[in-house]
Formats: structure tokens, C-alpha cells, sequence
């Protein structure tokens, strides 16, 4: 039998449920600025140094939020809503 690989939106949707995905490594996900397979505050330094330079991750393009093909200041929110969840 043969087995498909998971489409990138399945692969992230199996990241966002298990924390965990198939293929392994997990693909990168937006927001994930600094490459750890997670979104939280760690990143925002990174996400920082994406917009205005000296960025030291592994994909600047992660931090284009709205996939406009540049990370700038319209990406701003998009990550803080990913990075800060309203409680
Ligand atoms: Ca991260």
C-alpha cells in the first residue's frame, strides 16, 4: 500500500491538535520567527528583527503574517493576535 504525505495545511493542522506532526520535522508555521515549532513570546524578538533587521532566524518569510511577500508594519498585528490570544 501506499501512503500519501499529508498536505502542508493538514501537516499544520496536526501540529495545532498533537503538537506533534507527520512528516517529522514539522513544517514551519507563521509567526514561528525564531524556527522552535512554537508560537509564543519567545518569538517577538525575532519578529522584531525581521521588520527592521539583524534577523538571525531560519525563514524571514515566517514573519510575513499576511503572505503579502514582505514582513512590514501591516504584519504587526496579525502576529501579536497569534503571539497574545485574547484571554
Ligand atoms: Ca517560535
Amino acid at each position: 500500500m501506499i501512503e500519501r504525505s499529508p498536505t502542508p495545511s493538514e501537516s499544520r493542522a496536526r501540529l495545532d491538535v498533537f503538537g506533534d506532526c507527520e512528516p517529522n520535522p514539522c513544517p514551519y508555521v507563521k509567526g514561528d520567527v525564531n524556527c522552535d515549532h512554537a508560537v509564543d513570546t519567545a518569538d517577538i524578538p525575532y519578529f522584531v528583527a525581521a521588520l527592521i533587521g539583524g534577523y538571525t532566524g531560519c525563514e524571514i518569510s515566517l514573519a510575513d503574517m499576511d503572505n503579502s511577500g514582505t514582513q512590514d508594519g501591516l504584519d504587526i498585528q496579525l502576529f501579536i493576535s497569534v503571539v497574545l490570544p485574547p484571554p
